[in-house]
């Protein structure tokens, strides 16, 4: 007997690149993030904790540089370890942007991981505990980026 509880087809199955960033590692929610992820029902494809270099940084924040948070972004990535992950599963892309919440912990919805769990303390940069990829292609793209040998 099967007992698949998730009837997902291999065509419309998507991962994503998520990052419980420095904030969210040094408080010791990694764990959190990972459980959430896997209460929805996504699969954890791949984790590694990965300390992000400004090369790697510059590419997969390539749509904010030059804008006034940007530098005090990259130093805030740099301050400390990520855990990088690849969740799969159908329209997990959406899915993951829909429990992270809006980027501004303040303002994010209670429920979500950044209305839980983050508050935008800085007025520089908003730390928010998670990245997750805004689009199937921004997924390909930085999973690449995170997990070249993937
Ligand atoms: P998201 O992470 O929700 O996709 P984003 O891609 O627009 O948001 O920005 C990347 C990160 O940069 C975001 O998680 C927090 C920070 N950030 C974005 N806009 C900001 C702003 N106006 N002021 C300070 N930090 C900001
Ligand atoms: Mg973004």
């Amino acid at each position: 007997m099967t007992t698949q509880t998730t009837p997902e087809t291999t065509e419309t199955v998507e991962r994503t690149l998520v990052l419980v960033k420095p904030d969210g590692v040094r408080r010791g929610l990694s764990g959190e993030v990972l459980r959430r992820i896997e209460a929805k029902g996504y699969t954890l494809t791949a984790v590694e904790l990965v300390r992000a270099t400004p090369e790697l940084l510059e590419k997969h924040y390539a749509e904010h540089v030059g804008k006034p948070f940007y530098e005090p972004l990259v130093e805030f990535m740099m301050s400390g370890p990520t855990l990088a992950v690849v969740a799969e599963g159908q329209r997990v892309v959406e899915g993951f942007r829909s429990l992270a919440g809006a980027t501004d912990g303040t303002a994010a919805a209670p429920g979500t991981i950044r209305g839980d769990l983050a508050r935008s303390w800085s007025t520089k940069v908003m730390q928010n505990i998670v990245h997750g990829s805004d689009s199937v292609e921004s997924a390909a793209r930085e999973i690449a980026l995170w997990f070249p040998s993937l």
